[in-house]
């Protein structure tokens, strides 16, 4: 039971765990219904971090300083409520990624030059289950007593903006936050490279509780096989905007890219969406971490 486990710290992370892997599993948003009615999403990993991490304030530095801390987030929750903002060392967050079924993966690596229509409706449908996972979340620790805060549902907090230093970004990064985590490393294309690989989505939520962050690798690159001199160029033949190069991932091309299939993607699917995603299936680190350097 939630409240029992709740009592006994080491037993909270497991309890979100589980609460959010049920939620996955059982919610009817968790399909495609308009397709074949199958999953969106598998199982999901998630992981937590401490909201005092250091690694928090590096991020000003490597993103930018409108990048938000845990601290940060939850003080602007706090103060519309009329609440004292809670120290950042009594803070944690929680991290979570959803593996974009094997059906929908296949698919999208068959694709050559534009997203398929599964991918396509897992952009649209499967961001407003991951939207309502982050809802359920904040919901369950409130009735439990906490406050919580998905800094990428406040709509007075979030933002998503071309910034003159590091380009497209937002105030509230997923792949950082799940990076910070300890669920993944980046790849040669920006994806995060996770243990069940990089078709996926990703949510995060801060809680007034403390959580302990894991030991998390050096190397940001770590898992990538292009990084570790294995001669992977698997995403970079795979991209049709020409977008990744031995340099990294241009967001400019690759967003223009995404933004035109647009069109496409109403005319021929039905549904009104951007979508590519062709670096992140048909790769060897589509579904796990990478061992060499073919699919
Ligand atoms: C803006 C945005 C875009 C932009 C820019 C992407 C980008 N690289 O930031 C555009 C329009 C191009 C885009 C495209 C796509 N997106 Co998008 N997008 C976002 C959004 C809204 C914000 C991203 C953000 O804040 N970036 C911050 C910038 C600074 O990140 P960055 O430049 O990649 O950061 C690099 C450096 O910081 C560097 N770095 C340098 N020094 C250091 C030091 C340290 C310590 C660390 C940690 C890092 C670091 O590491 C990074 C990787 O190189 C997120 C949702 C969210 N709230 O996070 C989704 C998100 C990133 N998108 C996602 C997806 C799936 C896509 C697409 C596949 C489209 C689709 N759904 O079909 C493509 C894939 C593009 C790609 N190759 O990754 C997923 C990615 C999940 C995954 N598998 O990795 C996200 C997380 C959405 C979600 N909720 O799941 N997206
Ligand atoms: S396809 Fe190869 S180069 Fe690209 S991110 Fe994956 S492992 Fe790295
Ligand atoms: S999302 Fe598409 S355009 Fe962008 S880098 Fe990946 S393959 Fe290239």
């Amino acid at each position: 039971m939630a409240e029992a486990t709740e009592n006994a710290i080491s037993d909270f992370e497991q309890w979100i765990a589980e609460e959010i892997r049920k939620f996955v599993r059982d919610d009817p948003a968790n399909r495609l219904a308009q397709l074949d009615g199958s999953p969106i999403f598998d199982t999901p990993l998630v992981g937590y971090a401490a909201g005092d991490d250091a690694i928090f304030t590096q991020l000003k530095r490597v993103i930018g300083e409108f990048h938000l801390t845990p601290a940060e987030a939850m003080a602007a929750v706090a103060a519309r409520r009329n609440l004292p903002a809670p120290a950042a060392d009594s803070l944690g967050v929680v991290s979570y990624v959803l593996p974009i079924s094997a059906r929908t993966r296949r698919e999208n690596a068959r694709s050559k030059d534009r997203p398929s229509e599964r991918w396509a409706h897992t952009r649209l449908f499967g961001e407003q289950l991951n939207r309502k996972v982050q809802t359920h979340v904040v919901a369950l620790l409130e009735e439990h007593g906490h406050l919580a805060v998905a800094p990428e549902l406040e709509n007075e907090l979030f933002r998503i903006f071309v910034d003159e230093r590091v380009g497209w970004t937002s105030c509230w990064s997923q792949r950082h936050v799940a990076f910070s985590a300890g669920l993944g490393t980046f790849g040669l294309s920006d994806g995060l490279i996770t243990a069940v690989g990089k078709a996926h989505r990703v949510g995060s939520v801060v809680v007034d509780r403390r959580l302990d962050s894991p030991s998390r690798p050096e190397d940001i690159h770590r898992d990538c096989l292009s990084y570790r001199g294995l001669g992977c160029k698997t995403c970079r033949k795979r991209c049709p905007a020409d977008a990744i190069s031995e340099r990294g991932h241009d967001k400019a091309l690759c967003s223009k890219f995404v933004f035109e299939q647009i069109r496409m993607i109403k005319e021929t699917y039905g549904i009104d969406i951007y979508a590519c995603g062709l670096c992140q299936a048909g790769v060897p680190c589509e579904k796990g971490i990478p061992k060499q350097a073919t699919v």
